[in-house]
């Protein structure tokens, strides 16, 4: 029988602090997730005890051919360690920001964050408007705050169920192949990481 092949991506995960990062990549990972976290900011303090100072990393395996493989890194959301941002944007294939919906004050800061990676890498993203409960109007204003092109999806979710956070990553990992397709051939074009056959 012959091998099947393998594809890994690199996608990222970023977006406000307390957004749903870290669960996203939790809730789907088929590996332990690494994560690296201390304690929050004095003025973030109320909302949660502890946030990520340089990444998360999971991983979750597509069936198919090739078989994909998603390589997850989620970002710190917090601007005191946004330095890493720029870390880990190298290679990636496409990423998701991820927002708290049912918490519009955060949504300026999304908008930055978003315009910071745009920067980055010229890759597909897709918002994940998260704590959306249903809730389809909020999904609606956020995309009219991000003032988001047609082509950019919001996909609402809740991210601590395993279906809706797969949902998220799908739609990206959709994005991101028919990118890959259009692209034209060319040996200086970024490839994904790790492409291999066998
Ligand atoms: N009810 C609900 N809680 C969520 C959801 N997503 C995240 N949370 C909670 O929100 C808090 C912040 O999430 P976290 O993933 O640490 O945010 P990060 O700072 O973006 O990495 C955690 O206590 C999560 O359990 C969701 O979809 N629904
Ligand atoms: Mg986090």
């Amino acid at each position: 029988m012959p091998r099947q092949r393998h594809t890994t991506l690199k996608v990222v995960v970023t977006g406000p602090f307390n957004a749903g990062k870290t669960t996203l990549i939790s809730t789907i990972s088929e590996i332990p997730v690494l994560t690296t976290e201390t304690s929050v900011s004095d003025a973030a303090r109320e909302r949660k005890k502890r946030t990520t100072v340089s990444m998360d990393f999971g991983r979750i395996t597509v069936a198919g051919d090739p078989v994909i493989e998603l390589a997850m890194f989620g970002t710190p959301g917090q601007a005191r360690f946004d330095f890493m941002w720029n870390v880990l944007s190298k290679g990636m294939l496409g990423y998701v920001l991820m927002v708290d919906v049912a918490d519009p004050s955060t949504w300026a800061e999304a908008g930055a964050i978003r315009d910071h990676f745009r920067v980055l890498g010229r890759v597909p993203y897709v918002v994940a408007a998260n704590r959306s409960d249903g809730d389809d109007a909020a999904p609606l204003a956020l995309r009219r705050t991000l003032d988001l092109p047609a082509h950019v999806r919001v996909v609402p979710c809740n991210v601590v169920e395993i279906a809706s956070a797969k949902d998220v990553m799908l739609a990206l990992l959709v994005d991101v192949l028919s990118a890959i397709e259009a692209r034209p051939a060319s040996p200086s074009a970024p490839t994904p990481v790790n492409a291999q056959v066998g």
